[in-house]
């Protein structure tokens, strides 16, 4: 190792750059060829801990700021990460594989714009409000910390830290093990916009640095994203320091076509929507609800919006819609969910198992028509697998299907008549729905029902995580 310009040797802890007292590391490989191109130190508890003294001694200076002056260098902060954007959107095609051009918007800019939404959000907060005779302060609620997966690296430490300072609170950001790099350069810009202390990153594994991050007493809060069984490891470790925890976990999440909707059209949202990310995203609409009689129109649309828009290929080829997914581990996780939706009878209407290329972590996109009851079609595959599940019984069956699930954080419905389409996105459990395709507002709350999670990210609601009440009785 030593020889990639991504070998990260330190941690940013207390505004310096320092050595790991953990001796692992991790090699970081390039999703689209199997070949290592970086590598991160791990932490160990005592590089955790360093960390956590680091955020709480700037912690009451920090909050002293007032929040719309912390807000604007969060906000700075934003711009720096965009100055950077083509290295940044390079840096994740290559980490985690999704295609340069989404991986421009959608990994870099919209991590921008999480930090840039931070002043106005803080400006809508009602930082005091008053009881019957007591006044009402929202105070930040102490070192926050934030571990992240590795689907959106960028994103999701903007998600958390941003908020989390943007309320006053000082941050140690564990990142993803899998896709660490982009943290190490999200510090360093922050290194320039931040005083020392208030943010803090360390890199590593899960059971070692992020265990120590959830049970250290001087953390007041843990912000997770990541797996169903990983959230209940942390909850469980949280019990002792009865410590609050919001966590943004999977989904299994419908697309509604309502009968009244143009179903190729809604056949191709939904398909671009649940292949975001190679299908890596939470709230992928990978259930696509369609009227019985509309089925074989849909599975032929299906088909042919993927033999036509879809091209699989490595993540810098320009024309790549589905690049490889983060690793071979997931790969081989995938392929073994599309072998047992095939084995279990569902009906596959494109794609398959067999991977396109011989280098890489690639799968097909693939669609499968089934019911709701095969394990393709109720558990997070977390790729570019998609179940399309015919209906009967109007939109009250639709919705039987929808909420037919553990999970409730995406969702999505097709109508020709708004007003009905708002009536069915009420109904269903889940935290958002997109109507016919509209664009998704990154100020909005985002989070789950179910084992989807709890708490809310974005926009005000997602500062408001990290405040708490104090009562100042006059
Ligand atoms: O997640 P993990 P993995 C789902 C998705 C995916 C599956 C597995 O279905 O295929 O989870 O992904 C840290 N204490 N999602 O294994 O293990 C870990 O280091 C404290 C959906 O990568 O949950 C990493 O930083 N921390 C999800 C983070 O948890 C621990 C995004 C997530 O890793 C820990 C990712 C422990 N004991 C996966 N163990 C989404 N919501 O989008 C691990 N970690």
């Amino acid at each position: 190792m030593g020889t990639s310009e991504y070998d990260f040797r330190s941690f940013y802890i207390g505004g310096e750059w320092t050595t790991p007292s953990g001796r692992e590391r991790v090699d970081v490989t390039d999703s689209s060829t199997g070949e290592v191109m970086g590598s991160a130190p791990c932490a160990d508890a005592s590089d955790v801990d360093r960390a956590v003294t680091a955020a709480s001694r700037a912690s009451e200076g920090w909050a002293n700021i007032p929040p719309s002056e912390r807000a604007q260098m969060v906000s700075d902060l934003g711009d720096r990460l965009e100055a950077r954007l083509e290295e940044l959107a390079v840096l994740e095609a290559r980490e985690i594989g999704t295609p340069l051009e989404e991986s421009r918007e959608g990994q870099v800019w919209q991590a921008a714009d999480f930090l840039r939404a931070l002043p106005e959000s803080v400006d809508r907060i009602r930082w005091e409000e008053t009881a019957r005779t007591a006044l009402a302060v929202r105070v930040p609620i102490g070192v926050v910390g934030a571990i992240t997966a590795w689907n959106f690296p960028l994103q999701i430490i903007a998600a958390k830290a941003g908020a989390a300072l943007a309320a006053g609170c000082t941050v140690v950001v564990k990142s993803s093990e899998l896709a660490p790099l982009s943290s190490f350069i999200f510090a360093e810009e922050a290194s320039k916009v931040l005083p020392p202390g208030v943010l803090n990153m360390v890199t590593g594994l899960g059971g070692v640095a992020g265990q120590a991050l959830v049970e250290h007493p001087g953390v007041a809060k843990v912000s997770f994203t990541g797996s169903v069984a990983t959230a209940r490891r942390i909850s469980a470790a949280a019990v002792p320091s009865l410590k609050p925890l919001s966590l943004e976990l999977g989904g299994k999440s419908a697309s509604i076509v309502l009968d009244d909707a143009d179903v190729e059209a809604a056949v191709r949202g939904s398909l671009s929507n649940a292949f975001q990310g190679t299908g890596q995203v939470c709230c992928a609409t990978t259930r696509v609800l369609v009227p019985r009689a509309q089925l074989s129109a849909a599975e032929e649309a299906a088909a042919e919006a993927i033999a036509a828009e879809w091209a699989v290929g490595p993540a810098l080829d320009e024309g790549t819609k589905i690049g490889p997914l983060v690793s071979a581990q997931q790969q081989g996780r995938v392929r073994q969910y599309i072998d047992s939706g095939i084995a279990e009878g569902a009906r596959l209407v494109t794609g398959g198992v067999d991977a396109p290329f011989e280098r890489g972590h690639f799968v097909k996109p693939t669609v499968f028509s089934t019911d709701n009851y095969t394990r393709v079609a109720r558990e997070e595959i977390f790729g570019p697998v998609v179940s399309l599940i015919p209906y009967d019984g109007g939109d009250a069956g639709a919705l039987a299907i929808a909420n037919d699930t553990k999970y409730g954080l995406g969702g999505a419905v097709w109508s020709s008549d708004q007003a009905r389409a708002r009536d069915v996105a009420l109904r269903m459990r889940t935290g958002q729905v997109e109507i016919n395709g509209a664009p998704w507002d990154g100020t909005a709350p985002f989070g789950g029902f179910g084992e989807s999670g709890y708490g809310r990210e974005n926009g005000m609601w997602g500062v408001e995580e990290f405040l708490s009440w104090r009562a100042l009785h006059l």
